[in-house]
Order: C-alpha cells, then sequence, then structure tokens
C-alpha cells in the first residue's frame, strides 16, 4: 500500500478509536504514536519518498499525528470526566467540598471558659447524676427538714418516690466527691440543674451552673476571697473589681454574695447595674462544717469553701443578652452571633 493511502486509513481507523480506562488509553498511545509505532514507521518510509511528493506528504503525515494526538487527549478527557465525583483519590489537587459547620452554644462558650480559667489554677472538673436522691440534694447539705427548698412548689420530684428528685444545684456532686475522695479536693462542677419555676426573661425551670469547691488543710475566707478575684478578672477583665456582702446558705458559714463593679459601664452607673455600679455574679462562703462531718470530712482537721453561680447569668452580662428564654430556643439568629472557635 502506497503511504499515502496508509495515512489515510490510520486517518480512518483512529478517528473511531474508544476507550474505556487509562490503560486502554495508554495501548492506543502506544499503538499509534509510540517510539515503534504506525506514525513512527510511516516517517521512516516518508525518507524514501520522492522529492517532488515530500510537501504533500509532508503536511499529511504532520496533520495525521496532530490528528490522532488531539482524538487521544479527547478521550482521556472523557473518562477523566466518567470517573465518579466522591472519587479525589486520583486528584488530590481538586477543592474539598464545602461544609457549613455550627458554632457553639453561647452557654457551651462560657462554661469552657471557666473550667479553663479555672483549670488553670488546678481545679479539675467533676460530673454526676442529674436525677438525685434526698441525701445528696437537701440532707448532706444542712437543709433543715422543713426547709422551702424541699417543697413540691420548687423542686421536681418523682411521683412514685419521695426520695428522688431532679437535682436543684450541683452542690450533689459535691457531696458524692467529698464522701469518695480524701482531701485535698480542689474541683469545679458544671451542669444542668431543674426547678419548678415559671417560665420568663429572668427565669427558667432548667438552667446550667458551675460550682466549685476547695478543701485542705488551713483554707481561710481570704483564699475564698483571691481565687475569685482572679476569676472575676479573667472572665469579664482586667479591671474588674469585686465586693462580697454578707448572705446565708444551708451549706456555708460564714456565706457572701458577691458582686463585679459592672463591666458595661465600668462602676458609673447604667441601666444594666440598675446605677448602682455592681451586679451580682455569684454566691460563695466556707464550708459549713456539718457538711464536711456529713461526709466524712474531719472538720477540726480540714477547712474549705465552696461557690455557686448561674451560667446563663453569667454569659447574660458578658453578652448582654436580656432574655434567658434565647438560649432555650435555637433560634439561628441569636446564636449565629456567638460562632467561636473557643
Ligand atoms: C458543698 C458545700 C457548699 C455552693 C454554693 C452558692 C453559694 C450559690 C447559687 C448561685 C446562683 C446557685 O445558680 S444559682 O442559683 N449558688 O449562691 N453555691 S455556695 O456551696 C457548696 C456546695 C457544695 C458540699
Amino acid at each position: 500500500m502506497k503511504i499515502k493511502e496508509r495515512i489515510e486509513e490510520i486517518l480512518q481507523q483512529t478517528q473511531k478509536l474508544k476507550a474505556d480506562s487509562i490503560t486502554e488509553l495508554e495501548a492506543l498511545k502506544v499503538k499509534y504514536l509510540g517510539k515503534k509505532g504506525e506514525v513512527q514507521e510511516l516517517f521512516q518510509e516518508f525518507k524514501n519518498v520522492a522529492a517532488e511528493e515530500k510537501k504533500e506528504l509532508g503536511q499529511k503525515l504532520n496533520e495525521l499525528k496532530s490528528g490522532i494526538q488531539d482524538k487521544l487527549n479527547m478521550l482521556k478527557e472523557d473518562l477523566e470526566r466518567s470517573i465518579p465525583q466522591g472519587d479525589v483519590s486520583n486528584d488530590l489537587s481538586l477543592p474539598v467540598s464545602f461544609y457549613a459547620s455550627g458554632g457553639r452554644h453561647p452557654l457551651a462558650i462560657v462554661r469552657r471558659q471557666i473550667c479553663e480559667i479555672f483549670g488553670n489554677i488546678g481545679y479539675t472538673v467533676a460530673e454526676g447524676p442529674e436525677i438525685e436522691d434526698d441525701w445528696h440534694i437537701f440532707t448532706a447539705l444542712n437543709f433543715a427538714p422543713d426547709h422551702p427548698a424541699r417543697d413540691m412548689q420548687d423542686t421536681f420530684f418523682i411521683e412514685k418516690d419521695p426520695d428522688v428528685a431532679l437535682r436543684t444545684h450541683t452542690s450533689s456532686v459535691q457531696i458524692r466527691v467529698m464522701e469518695t475522695t480524701k482531701p485535698p479536693i480542689r474541683s469545679i462542677f458544671p451542669g444542668r440543674v431543674y426547678r419548678n419555676e415559671a417560665i420568663s426573661a429572668r427565669a427558667h425551670c432548667l438552667f446550667h451552673q458551675v460550682e466549685g469547691l476547695y478543701i485542705d488543710k488551713d483554707v481561710t475566707f481570704a483564699d475564698l476571697k483571691q481565687t475569685l478575684y482572679y476569676f472575676a478578672k479573667e472572665m469579664f477583665n482586667k479591671e474588674t473589681q469585686i465586693r462580697l456582702r454578707p448572705s446565708y446558705f444551708p451549706f456555708t458559714e460564714p456565706s457572701a454574695e458577691m458582686d463585679i463593679s459592672c463591666n458595661i459601664c465600668g462602676g458609673k452607673g447604667c441601666n444594666i447595674c440598675k446605677y448602682s455600679g455592681w451586679v451580682e455574679i455569684l454566691g460563695c462562703g466556707m464550708v459549713d462544717p456539718n457538711v464536711l462531718e456529713a461526709c466524712g470530712i474531719d472538720s477540726t482537721v480540714y477547712s474549705g469553701f465552696a461557690f455557686g453561680m448561674g451560667i446563663e447569668r453569667i454569659t447574660m452580662l458578658k453578652y448582654q443578652v436580656n432574655d434567658l428564654r434565647l438560649f432555650f430556643e435555637n433560634d439561628l439568629r441569636f446564636l449565629k452571633q456567638f460562632e467561636s472557635t473557643f
């Protein structure tokens, strides 16, 4: 067959080529464009072509070569397109698909901050059951038998068993830790708590607390004050001041409520602090010796302080949220304002 006809034949053949895999495609490339392939063979024969035919045949040969090249490129593109979307194993440079990730809930952000602040001064985190018995919620904590908190009006009891209720504070976890751990104890206790309250902008039947406990020999009220002063400055800002007002809780003696200088007006007076310059953030006190003894800790050897705060209250003050219900509605317009990597 003459070289001109052979060129024509190969051109016809290659325009109909198909490849089902990269391996098949590679084989076609070798067959037509390889060192010992069909095109190369024609180039060898071309050397013997008469001079007057060289121009026309040379052009046809080059067109054949680039035609085959184009066809093989098209087959390659078709193959790449047919690879399933999820399979990126053969191309690691492809951009990853976009996932919209959720943000942390504001209460979770603040709980983590509180845990970190106390973690930095050696406090561990402990958790315990939300369904508790009377001993761990009330009796071990020195609540009198007729204390109003034991009332059905304030606490959710289980109907069939008056000894079982939803915990009203995480102090029940502290009792469990004290019953089972020899001091020193230095822990914080975050968790959900329940109270039988009507839901409003300022109250909810479910809320979140962090309580803290430090028990060792020679722990004093001065330790309590410095620890909470450190906490207030870390949680709000370095200029924050604290003040303690005497109070009463069954489980601490003496007891106090702690205010911080208003973080909105810096103490000058605004509607958040009701023009007093101070806002209440937590309750605290020295653990009552009766509580230590109820847990098997010798109150003549050990002393300790405890404190408790509502996470909702701290979050409302820190981020100027004016309605407690916003924390429980999961409205994205509210939650999106808190997206954080903390
Ligand atoms: C043990 C001994 C003492 C924890 C304390 C408070 C004061 C307190 C409230 C703050 C706002 C509860 O969330 S709130 O409503 N808490 O005022 N809590 S001292 O004292 C303890 C706890 C456990 C064994």
